[in-house]
């Protein structure tokens, strides 16, 4: 029971995985995404120290989705480095992400340059779209600081790299951002990270205690976005550079659409953190039944393959 999937030279027994942020901070819910169904995992997005994050209740859930402010909560670098190194000592064949952020420019060079001296043999992710950290906007929305990022970056980084992005709503901001991306070598980029500062209401009252209110938007609701982003990106990169498609998966259906706009993986956020990690054999379970009605072997028989009408 899994599809498999591969980014590069990295193979992956099913193309499910975690999003970043749920069920991923510690050992424990890191060994329990380990055993589940998913293909591989993501840490939570680690930065140098561990960080305490926003204050409580910071993550709700509401009838179409989620909404969070957690503010960037981790154990640091130090300690998902250590997790990372055990898991991949008992499983040697598998790989694994290491996400990672800064909160200072100089910082995320600095964190970069601590996982390029580490033993970690995975895929590290930078996340340059967290919405939650109160004074610090999403970086890939400002396109010349992602830019000098990356070349920086990737003066000295010689792991495998990929980015995490937010959603865009204008095809010129596809335009720009993939003309950025496409001049680095990435192993792949992610899209989507949550609809940054939106607002749910509940008896007059907002839901969350951070920010008034004020959260990452995930889940059903988000999945047209996250689709289009998925594809809008998959239009516009480098054949070389994959998409992990993240963002409003519900149902094996979803699965289908995020690798039909041409994601290689795709990661469950909401839908983890409201059924725990059984949802990943259930997903699977259904995209493998959508799948074999259709007569396709594997996602490479459909991956990308997005019908039009002219
Ligand atoms: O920790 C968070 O508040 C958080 C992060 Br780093 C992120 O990338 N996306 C999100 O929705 N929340």
């Amino acid at each position: 029971m899994a599809v498999p999937s591969q980014i590069h030279h990295f193979h992956f027994s099913n193309c499910l995985m975690n999003a970043s942020g749920v069920s991923c901070e510690r050992k424990e819910e890191l060994a329990a995404l380990d055993d589940s169904a998913a293909g591989t995992f993501i840490t939570k997005t680690a930065t140098l120290e561990a960080r305490e994050g926003n204050p409580q209740p910071r993550v709700e859930t509401f009838a179409l989705g989620s909404i969070n402010s957690s503010g960037l909560p981790n154990q640091g670098l130090p300690y998902y480095l250590q997790a990372l190194a055990d898991f991949q000592a008992a499983k040697p064949d598998k790989t694994y992400f290491l996400s990672v952020t800064e909160l200072e420019e100089e910082k995320i060079y600095k964190i970069l340059e601590e996982v390029e001296a580490s033993d970690f043999k995975g895929l590290v992710e930078l996340n340059l779209s967290c919405p939650n950290v109160i004074g610090k906007p999403q970086i890939a929305y400002d396109f010349e600081t992602t830019d000098r990022i990356l070349k920086r970056v990737f003066s000295f980084f010689t792991k495998s790299l990929g980015v995490k992005l937010p959603p865009f709503f204008d095809p010129s901001h596809f335009d720009q951002m993939a003309d950025i991306l496409n001049a680095y070598p990435l192993a792949y980029v992610n899209c989507i990270n949550s609809v940054g500062n939106g607002l749910v209401i509940h008896d007059e009252q907002v839901v969350i205690k951070p920010k008034q209110g004020f959260g990452g938007i995930g889940g059903e609701t988000i999945k047209e976005t996250a689709l289009a982003n998925v594809h809008a990106f998959y239009q516009r990169l480098r054949p070389e550079i994959a998409i992990i498609g993240t963002g409003g998966v519900c149902d094996g259906r979803d699965v289908f659409e995020h690798i039909l706009c041409g994601a290689s993986m795709v990661g469950v956020g909401t839908t983890l953190y409201e059924e725990g990690e059984g949802c990943f054999a259930s997903l699977t379970e259904e995209l493998e039944a959508i799948m074999k009605e259709k007569g396709y072997q594997s996602i490479e028989d459909f991956r990308g393959k997005l019908k039009y009408m002219d």
